[in-house]
């Protein structure tokens, strides 16, 4: 499938290099490879080409020098012992309890051995200290290799997605769980840092791009909470796409289910979405804050923090105002043009909307108005938002109600004209996020076709003193998340099994689907009972709960008596107290008529897209909803237009699952080794904890015990029949070729089933590390015998 001499060249390079490293007696036997077109081709460029394959040749042998020596550290403590041991993969242990484990990942903790196996899937303890362990010479050492020559490490789990989609043309995906601040978001970056490498993009225009997409969005998602300084506020699925022989060519990111009550408040201790920070520091140092009409006394309230004093804290802090000028730099290397300057605008006139207040109109006639006192904030987001000042005042401090065809104005109390004023600030920057999402997209477009890794990184599990609809939503994800886990490591293998009649001991695992169902079960989840009960006007907070306790009868559901508005979940990760204060209103997440009519006559483009359409339900995932309601309620789809956030979620983890059902998943399991971010720390208890509610140990005892691929007859014969076979011999897809294949591959341990073979994890690297090579063999041989090596 390789197109071109020099894609060859790089595809297979590494493998030359190896096999001249490693031995080059045994001769290549197949040698009908050698017919290929674009070898045929490559004989014109063969100057060009030996050139570049000695230079490869020799970092190849460079490297393999420098890196392959025993116990060589680069920086005295912050480095990896290039060394491979056994415990490198915890199913090579020889006792399997809780303590043996935990002993084993602490004492490669004080390593700084942070990565650990359990044989296909990667555990990840946060280091919380920076590691020279990923600079491109680990990228290289990761490439193309068998998985046990080099130490555990999350370039190895990125080259076995490249791998496997290269080799097999599948789609992969990349799922990387834990709870908040273990070290999610950074692994995400990696693994990307790892497959651009992989994927050499043939321009490094696009590679750029592609590394500045995560630090743009997670400048508008990520924010600082009480657990995680860079806490991600959305969940992100990043699609990297390939061409047939792996070169990357795009990428495309899927948001889900923003936390937009950010923007308007945080709790203690907490701040709002790093952008505003960024951007208020940033136009303070270039004097544009007059510009952009924003007060230069004291911040806009929505960051001003409880503590008071902080705008010396944000004007003086180094980090804002450099984050400010890569933020700059990212739009720009991504391709956005002037529309940055609007995106500037609606983002300043969001935090003028913040400083607007109300006070209330009381005479004899009058007892429910409201009116701004000081109209400076107010007339500054209209003139960033290009609106009219009267009008907007008019949609904030009143509402149009029609009723039999007649519309009568109504006049807005203080609360509820503070509420209006919030819904707004929430939607602009909402909607915002989702177009600067659409637009990444629009600029890194690639033709559908192709391949892709998915790399999966959301919100991690919460658990605060004060616990809101925001966290149950994240919570659930999570708990999504973990059944997705469970079915493929557990159920779906234990299943086949017992159908192609292959005799394996079931593992026992904790099956989370019970409180999944009493979530998203419809009439009666959670979540069906929030929406139904955000229908009634009347509703309270109180008769909610009343409601959740009523109906949701559950072990895992639980009213505490001292908590009024409260109620508890057995989530599969802990205990988590929710409180329902302003559960409704956050779910409603009502945005009034009146205000989108009047952002509506906005001059300026882009704040006319953004309310044009509901930017946030288009798509994909809108038509998924849309089918997949009315397959099931077709009586309801009349109301889909007021969705709210939960019905709206419940999609988002919907068109999630749907995305990466498709591909071939791979696991990272980020663990947090102490809560007090602190390197080098490892409590027990802690990790412990995080062990057992990920599965981790029946995780190792399935791996052990288990078949963890499973393929068809047909399918592994026409993969592996190289191995085998020669080409030209074209052999059955039946059961004694696959035996034949399994043979000569000199394997051991695997299992016929009816229709399938049962493979541990970790045939399938070696059967594809046997292809590969067999093909790099013949790739040597052709260069030797076009002379290019000389
Ligand atoms: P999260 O994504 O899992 O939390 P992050 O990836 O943001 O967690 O990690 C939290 C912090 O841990 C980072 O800001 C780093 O300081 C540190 N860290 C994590 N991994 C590494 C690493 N490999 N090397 C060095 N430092 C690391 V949340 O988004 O809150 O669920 O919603
Ligand atoms: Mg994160």
């Amino acid at each position: 499938t390789l197109r071109n001499p020099e894609e060859w060249c790089r595809s297979f390079s590494h493998f030359i290099a190896q096999c001249l490293i490693k031995d080059f007696e045994t001769r290549p036997s197949v040698t009908h490879l050698l017919e290929h077109p674009f070898i045929k081709q490559a004989h014109g460029k063969e100057m060009a080409l030996g050139q570049q394959l000695s230079t490869l040749i020799c970092e190849q042998q460079d490297l393999g020098c420098k890196l392959k020596t025993k116990h060589e550290r680069i920086n005295t403590r912050k480095t990896l012992i290039i060394e491979t041991s056994p415990d490198d993969d915890l199913v090579n242990l020889e006792f399997l309890d809780e303590e043996t484990i935990i002993k084993h990942l602490s004492k490669r903790y004080d390593e700084l051995q942070i990565y650990t196996y359990v044989g296909d899937i990667l555990i990840a303890l946060n280091p919380f200290q920076t590691l020279s362990i990923y600079s491109p010479q680990f990228s290289k050492l990761y490439h193309g290799v068998k998985r046990a020559d080099n130490p555990p490490h999350i370039f190895a789990t990125a080259d076995a997605a490249y791998q496997g989609m290269v080799t097999f043309c599948k789609d992969q995906c990349i799922i990387i769980s834990g709870e908040s601040g273990a070290g999610k978001t950074e692994s995400a970056h990696l693994i990307v840092q790892h497959l651009t490498f992989l994927g050499k993009a043939n321009n490094r225009t696009l590679r750029e791009k592609i590394l500045q997409v995560n630090p743009l969005v997670e400048a508008f998602g990520n924010a600082c909470t009480a657990i995680n300084d860079n806490s991600s506020r959305f969940g992100k699925y990043l699609e990297m796409k390939f061409t047939p022989t792996g070169a990357v060519m795009g990428a495309k990111i899927s948001e889900y289910l923003l936390e937009k009550s950010r923007v308007i408040k945080q709790a203690t201790g907490e701040k709002n979405f790093h952008i505003f920070y960024y951007i208020y520091a940033g136009l303070y140092h270039q004097e544009k804050l007059k510009k952009y009409r924003l007060p230069d006394k004291k911040p806009p309230r929505y960051i001003e923090n409880q503590h008071g004093k902080v705008m010396q804290d944000i004007v003086s802090s180094k980090l804002y105002k450099e984050q400010f000028d890569a933020i700059q730099d990212c739009f720009r290397i991504i391709g956005f043009t002037d529309e940055v300057n609007s995106v500037y605008r609606i983002l300043c006139a969001i935090l003028n909307t913040g400083n607007i207040e109300f006070t209330a109109i009381t005479s004899q006639h009058q007892t429910d108005k409201s009116e701004v006192p000081n109209v400076e904030a107010l007339e500054n987001a209209a003139a960033l938002l290009c609106i009219g000042p009267e009008e907007l005042t008019e949609a904030l401090t009143s509402h149009c109600v029609v009723t039999r065809g007649e519309t009568i104005i109504r006049t807005n109390t203080v609360d509820k004209a503070t509420d209006v004023r919030d819904a707004m600030s929430k939607a602009l920057y909402g909607r915002l996020f989702s177009w600067i999402v659409n637009r990444i997209n629009a600029l890194l477009h690639v033709a559908e076709s192709g391949m892709n890794v998915g790399i999966l990184d959301i919100f991690g599990f919460e658990n605060f003193k004060k616990n809101s609809f925001e966290q149950l939503c994240i919570n659930i994800a999570n708990e999504q998340i973990q059944f997705y886990f469970n079915q493929h490591i557990f159920a779906l293998e234990q299943m086949e099994y017992q159908s192609e009649g292959v005799d394996a001991s079931l593992v026992e695992y904790e099956d989370n689907r019970p409180i999944l169902d009493m979530f998203l079960q419809k009439p009666m989840g959670l979540l069906s009972l929030l929406d139904e009960e955000s229908r009634f006007p009347q509703a309270t907070d109180q008769t909610l709960v009343d409601k959740f306790e009523d109906n949701l009868r559950y072990k895992y559901f639980w009213r505490p008596k001292r908590f009024e508005l409260c109620f508890g979940i057995q989530h599969y990760a802990g205990k988590v107290l929710y409180n329902v204060n302003g559960f409704l209103e956050k779910n409603r997440d009502t945005l009034p008529a009146d205000i989108v009519v009047v952002l509506r006559t906005s001059e300026n483009k882009l704040l006319q897209q953004l309310f044009s359409s509901p930017l946030t339900k288009t798509g994909r995932c809108q038509r998924l909803v849309d089918t997949m309601e009315m397959m099931r309620h077709p009586e309801e789809t009349t109301n889909m237009r007021r969705q709210t956030v939960a019905s709206y979620f419940r999609y988002s983890l919907m068109d999630l699952l749907s995305k990466m059902v498709v591909g071939q998943p791979h696991f990272v399991r980020c663990i947090k080794p102490n809560d007090d971010r602190q390197a080098l720390r490892f409590f027990k208890e802690r990790v412990m904890v995080q062990l057992r509610y990920t599965g981790i140990l029946e995780t190792v005892n399935i791996r052990r015990q288990g078949y963890s691929h499973r393929i068809l007859f047909e399918e592994f014969v026409n993969r592996y029949y190289y191995l085998a076979f020669r080409a030209h011999q074209m052999p059955d897809s039946s059961k004694e070729n696959a035996v034949a294949i399994l043979e000569r591959a000199k394997l051991e341990n695997w299992v016929l089933g009816k229709t399938k073979v049962f493979l541990k994890y970790y045939h399938v690297e070696q059967l594809n590390l046997l292809l590969r090579e067999l093909i790099a063999r013949v790739m040597v041989m052709q260069a030797y015998t076009k002379g290019w090596l000389g």
